[in-house]
């Protein structure tokens, strides 16, 4: 194909340090709320005990194997990789006046290991994890001094790695909270929508905040926020159907709209008055708010339908979203309908909504893979699907769309996050450990390894239509 990508175009893959570091309370980490859901985001919140295990807690030991898995990215030709900074690691209970230093040059060791390969860090300030002793002491996201408390983590960080690191993205997927409350915001599972909208105000004002001591920190780096790219299509044509997924749609663009145009968008105010839903937003929120974003990113896996028929109405199910399925696509293994087009229209609908840069931070196929006889593993399935999403990020290009990068989702297999697996697997490099926490942690380039070696090495020139 003619060959789309910029000449400056990231390349690489997403991990988050929950799913990937293990080392859960090394060198002075503090408990996350990570730590407390062995069972992954939807399990149960289970108080962690002496002697307890959970798969996480060793994870796929990146904590101590990261030169080696940051030299197989290399191997690939990544010119991005996207972590994330347990937050406990610095802050070990979240409301400490002094950072934790060992936490600090763990990370330091990391950005380090990327500069020898000329691998640019894209970081993920809280990637579905906060400090269990902010939840327990402070209320979570529910009370206004966890704001302060982010702001004081974000700045340390900034201050600590500017040099190295200069594109940052502040909270994943920051619209789960709504389904997800206990992993988005330290909220109780059974809150009021009252409570998590405005546990959810006190993340936009400090993702703002964020935002603002970025620009103070790091002049010529670039912020973004982080959103689950959930484009939902009406099931069918009927006017009631197209504005009900219009309205659905809003239940997640409405966080890129205050943190990219820097106020509450009008259809929300609505939203809250008419379903009782009260929140405290003061003058000086108003004023912080309007710091907003450099570039937008998100996640795409998957898209899903909307009805206003009831009798239609039996849910297919992704990770935190349930939508109805789509009769024109197949699902992966996980019941995750697949749509490389979605990508395209997701692309064209965020830079028409915003006209920021935009960023695709993870994208991949969860899937089993089997290893030969020969000891090979040739995921043709993953690599498919990669191909068929990237032509169409390439088309969105075409389309005029502005295109930062792409950081695939696991490129090594790591802890999944709904259920804490590790047969569900993303990488192009496999790790010999199971759902049990049995195996020796040897990594191993599958077929997809090379595959990806060569997209990058061609800027995208190898992809096939
Ligand atoms: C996103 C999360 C990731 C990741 C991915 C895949 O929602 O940001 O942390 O895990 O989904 O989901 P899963 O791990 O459940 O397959």
């Amino acid at each position: 194909m003619t060959q789309p990508f910029p000449a400056d175009f990231l390349w690489g893959g997403a991990i988050a340090a929950n799913q990937v570091e293990g080392a859960y309370l090394t060198d002075g980490k503090g408990l996350s709320t990570s730590d407390l859901q062995p069972r992954g985001i939807f399990g149960e919140i289970v108080e962690r005990r002496e002697g307890d295990h959970g798969i996480k807690d060793v994870a796929i030991d990146f904590y101590h194997r990261y030169p080696e898995d940051i030299a197989l990215f290399a191997e690939m030709g990544f010119t991005c990789l996207r972590i994330s900074i347990a937050w406990t690691r610095i802050f070990p209970q979240g409301d400490e006046a002094e950072p934790n230093e060992a936490g600090l040059a763990f990370y330091d060791r990391v950005f380090d290991e990327m500069a020898k390969y000329n691998i640019t860090p894209l970081v993920t300030l809280s990637h579905y994890e906060m400090p269990y002793g902010l939840v327990k002491n402070h209320g979570g996201w529910g009370s206004r001094e966890t704001i302060g408390c982010f702001t004081r983590y974000a700045r340390t960080v900034f201050r600590r790695y500017g040099a190295k690191v200069k594109h940052w993205l502040t909270f994943n997927e920051i619209n789960m909270s709504l389904h997800a409350p206990f992993t988005g915001v330290g909220l109780p599972e059974e809150s009021s929508k009252s409570e998590i909208y405005q546990a959810i105000h006190h993340q936009l004002v400090a993702s703002a905040a964020a935002v603002k001591a970025l620009h103070e920190e790091i002049p010529d780096g670039k912020i973004g926020n982080m959103l689950l790219g959930g484009l939902l299509y009406p099931l069918s044509c009927h006017p009631d159907d197209v504005l009900e997924t219009q309205r659905q749609n809003r239940d997640w663009l409405f966080f890129g709209d205050v943190q990219a145009r820097g106020y509450y968008p009008a259809y929300m105010n609505r939203y809250f008055r008419e379903n009782g839903i009260q929140i405290e937003i003061t003058a000086e929120d108003r004023e912080t708010l309007k710091e907003t974003i450099d570039f937008i990113s998100f996640s795409y896996y998957m898209t899903g339908c909307v009805t206003t028929d009831e009798s239609q109405n039996q849910k297919a199910r992704g990770n935190i979203l349930n939508m109805v399925p789509n009769p024109h696509l197949a699902s992966s293994d996980w019941g995750w309908q697949i749509d490389p087009v979605g990508l395209r229209i997701l692309l064209n609908l965020l830079w028409d909504r915003y006209q920021k840069p935009l960023f695709i931070v993870e994208n991949g196929l969860g899937a089993k893979d089997k290893i030969e006889a020969d000891g090979s593993i040739r995921d043709d399935y993953r690599i498919q699907y990669l191909n068929d999403h990237l032509v169409q990020v390439g088309e969105a290009i075409e389309d005029g769309v502005e295109v930062m990068g792409y950081t695939c989702w696991g490129p090594i297999d790591l802890v999944s996050a709904s259920k804490a697996e590790l047969s569900k697997r993303y990488g192009f490099i496999y790790v010999d450990r199971d759902d049990n926490g049995e195996g020796t942690l040897e990594r191993r380039r599958k077929k997809s390894f090379s595959w990806y070696q060569e997209v990058i090495r061609s800027n995208g020139g190898s992809l096939t239509r």
